[in-house]
């Protein structure tokens, strides 16, 4: 190889608060309806248990991130854009930021390019990776959310650092899979255990 680590980070989940954007604009437009509070929140698919909350929840979830101005506005997680900025200064080292976008497209491609622009900066677009299919991309470590990340490539070359969420941190995991609690969390040691 070259010498140098490649680092795939995910946006939603891992960057933006996807959970927290989709619960405040879900009660803003939706009032009279239920909804699932962070703490309840099970499994990867938003849209699945509102779906079992009732069932024509499902789609009116769906509204909500297909709306334009929905993956703009989301809020930087807590140290994530702090850590991305630290990360890409570090020597030997290419961190992408690495996304998959809804298939409803008028609004989210446009949108997670533009919020890499304001919150990392223009120089950041370049590494964006919009893709729906993360294990055909190369990479030392993924850290994201998703608990299993599945696609055509059956050994994808990067670590999965399975990132905590809301949905994700009462799972059970193989025991071999390391997970990133937060940005606060040891995410330089994580890289320095893929270094040559
Ligand atoms: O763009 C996000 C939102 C969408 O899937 C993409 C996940 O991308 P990665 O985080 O894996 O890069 N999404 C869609 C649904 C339901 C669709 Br029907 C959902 O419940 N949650 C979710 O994140």
């Amino acid at each position: 190889g070259s010498g140098r680590l490649r680092v795939l980070v995910d946006m939603d989940g891992v960057l933006a608060d996807f959970e927290g954007g989709f619960l405040r604009k879900f009660r803003s437009r939706f009032p009279a309806e239920p909804y699932v509070p962070l703490e309840d929140r099970r499994g990867f698919w938003v849209s699945a248990q509102y779906g079992l909350l009732r069932g024509d929840l499902s789609e009116k979830a769906i509204s909500i991130w297909e709306s334009q101005n929905f993956f703009m506005d989301l809020d930087p997680l807590p140290g994530a854009v702090e850590a991305i900025k630290e990360m890409s200064k570090m020597e030997n080292t290419d961190v992408f930021l690495c996304t998959s976008p809804i298939k409803h497209y008028h609004h989210c491609p446009y949108e997670k390019y533009a919020w890499v622009e304001r919150h990392l900066g223009p120089d950041f677009l370049a590494q964006v990776i919009l893709t729906s299919d993360k294990t055909v991309v190369t990479g030392d470590l993924l850290i994201d959310d998703k608990p299993d990340i599945h696609g055509v490539e059956a050994r994808p070359a990067w670590e999965h650092i399975l990132f905590t969420a809301c949905h994700n941190k009462h799972q059970d995991l193989d025991p071999a899979q390391r997970r990133l609690q937060s940005w606060g969390d040891d995410w330089r040691a994580i890289l320095d255990s893929k270094r040559q």
